[in-house]
Order: structure tokens, then C-alpha cells, then sequence
């Protein structure tokens, strides 16, 4: 994988959850300038364009998902388009959307990646099933689909079965957690950097930590999945479910950094900017500010 030729990939899907807006997400993210910057870091960058989201026509549901039929149809798209880009060496640069269509894409990663990290930088665990859910979203399901648990028609995109495994996953961030999510979190020992260990330890043993623990699980590719209400609201208020408390602007840049150092990601997801919700293009352009951390820029 080449991380020097990064492939964007728009996915402007709003079915996952509940508020209007989300879809045009990745607009946004291109409007503040992401391809630019990127390249300005010395990147080429390819353009995909975005995934096609369509209604369906309404069929009788037997769940009480919400939209599970826009969301198996864009994210089953998307996992094909994920598994083309790294098999053309690409490194897959996905913009949301809201947070469901991480299920395309660890779907489409889990073609080429058999051991694969991900880092879940978020103010929620995002592992509740159609049992737990109290929403009925998909936005909050997507990483125990991509463990396998869940609705079928989500976990079978693809491929079925476990797509991550439990123990390859770090989440950072995490300040609201539903009891069958934290239940999950026991059960399967997942690797939690709550804002308490953040505030504790701070940023920089905690990325330290996390890095470490991915190594030594001799992962073949880390996969980071960032969701803007990881950071504070203070910062990104553009995005459907914020959480005061969160994570601060320069912790996440040093956060990014870091991560570029390990030279260890090999593709990135950036979800649910919400322009409609947003001041400004604030949060779209706090993304940008972001990727450009992650890829390398450096000051001097
Ligand atoms: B996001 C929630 F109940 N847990 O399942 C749910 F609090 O992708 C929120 O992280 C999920 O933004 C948030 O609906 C999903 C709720
Ligand atoms: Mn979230
Ligand atoms: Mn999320
Ligand atoms: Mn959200």
C-alpha cells in the first residue's frame, strides 16, 4: 500500500441515523479544501467521486432498524469500491456521511487485510446491536457489525462473519456508552481509552499505548476511523450527537501526528460532519486540519 497515492472516497449517506444533513458531509470536507492539502503535502490524489445513496422503495421491515435497506445497498457499494482501491495499491481516504458506513468500509478492507487494527476515535463505543439499540440508528452499530455481531444483512456484506477482530481494536475518546455496549466492551475485552484515561495519563501516553498495543498484536494494517464528535463540541459542532467533554483540538492534531510517525495507518475514514448543524464549515475544516496531520505536514 502506497500511502502516498490516496484515493478519496465520498459516501454522502444520512440513513444511519436520524438527523438531515449528514449527507452532504463530503462535500463539505472537499469544499475546505482536503484534495489541496493533501497534495500540497506531496500526495497524489485521485478523486473517486461519491457512492451513489438512493432511497428504496418502503418494503415491509421485520426490525426496527432504521433505513436498513439505503444502508446495506450504499455500504455493500462502497466495501466493493474500498477492496478495488487497495488492490490497486491505493490508500482508501473514505469521507462520511454518518458513521454506518464504516460497515463498507471494514467490509472492503477485510478482503486484502486478515489481521487488521482499527482505532475507533470517538465520543461513542458505536457497538450496540438491534437488541441493544435505544436508537434503532446504524451510525451506532458499525463496529459490532464488523465483529461479526448484529443484523445479518449488515455482518453478510461481503462477506459474512468477523471482519475485525475484538482484540485489534482500540477505542479513544469515549465518554458515552450504552449498558449493552459497555456489556460487549467487558465480554470481548475491548481496548477503551476513555476521556478519563486521556485526562489522566494525557494524549501522549495514551497514543503511545495504543500503538504499542496494536504492534504487539502483529496487525497487517491499522484502519483509522474518526468520527468529528470524538472531539469536543467546542471544536466541531457540526455533527448529530455531540458530547461536551471531549477531546481538544490540539490533543487530536498531536493524536494524528503521532499516528503518522508510527507509520502504521493504512486508510482513514473522517464521519459525520454535519454542515447543516455546523458554524461556519468549522468542523469540515477542522477534518482537513486533521488529515493534514495524519499524512505528514509538517511546519518546519
Ligand atoms: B456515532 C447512541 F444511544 N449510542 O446507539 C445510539 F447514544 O456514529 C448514539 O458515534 C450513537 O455518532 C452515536 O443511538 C453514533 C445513543
Ligand atoms: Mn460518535
Ligand atoms: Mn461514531
Ligand atoms: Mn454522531
Amino acid at each position: 500500500m502506497d500511502k502516498h497515492h490516496i484515493s478519496l472516497i465520498g459516501v454522502p449517506l444520512d440513513y444511519g441515523q436520524s438527523r438531515r444533513g449528514v449527507d452532504m458531509g463530503p462535500s463539505a470536507i472537499r469544499y475546505a479544501g482536503a484534495l489541496k492539502r493533501l497534495e500540497s503535502i506531496g500526495h497524489t490524489v485521485t478523486d473517486e467521486g461519491d457512492i451513489q445513496v438512493s432511497a428504496v422503495e418502503k418494503t415491509e421491515q421485520d426490525t426496527n432498524l432504521k433505513n436498513l435497506d439505503e444502508v446495506v445497498t450504499a455500504n455493500t457499494e462502497l466495501a466493493g469500491k474500498v477492496a478495488d482501491v487497495i488492490k490497486q495499491g491505493k490508500f482508501p481516504l473514505v469521507l462520511g456521511g454518518d458513521h454506518s458506513i464504516a460497515i463498507g468500509t471494514l467490509s472492503g478492507l477485510s478482503t486484502t487485510y486478515k489481521n487488521l487494527g482499527v482505532i475507533w476515535y470517538d465520543a461513542h463505543a458505536d457497538m450496540n446491536t438491534a437488541e441493544t439499540s435505544p436508537s434503532g440508528n446504524i451510525h451506532g452499530m458499525p463496529l459490532a457489525v464488523a465483529m461479526g455481531l448484529g443484523h445479518e444483512r449488515l455482518v453478510n456484506i461481503l462477506q459474512g462473519g468477523q471482519k475485525v477482530k475484538p482484540e485489534n481494536v482500540v477505542i479513544i475518546g469515549a465518554r458515552s456508552v450504552d449498558p449493552g455496549e459497555r456489556q460487549l466492551i467487558k465480554e470481548k475485552k475491548i481496548k477503551v481509552f476513555t476521556m478519563h484515561e486521556i485526562d489522566r495519563d494525557g494524549m501522549t501516553a495514551v497514543m503511545n499505548e495504543a500503538i504499542e498495543y496494536l504492534r504487539n498484536r502483529n496487525v497487517d494494517g491499522v484502519h483509522l476511523s474518526l468520527d468529528l464528535d470524538g472531539l469536543d463540541p467546542l471544536y466541531t459542532p457540526g455533527v448529530g450527537t455531540p458530547v461536551a467533554g471531549g477531546i481538544s483540538y490540539r490533543e487530536s492534531h498531536l493524536a494524528m501526528e503521532m499516528l503518522e510517525d508510527s507509520g502504521m495507518i493504512t486508510s482513514a475514514e473522517f464521519v459525520e460532519v454535519n454542515p447543516i448543524l455546523d458554524e461556519k464549515n468549522k468542523t469540515a475544516d477542522v477534518a482537513v486540519g486533521l488529515m493534514g496531520s495524519l499524512f505528514g505536514e509538517k511546519l518546519i
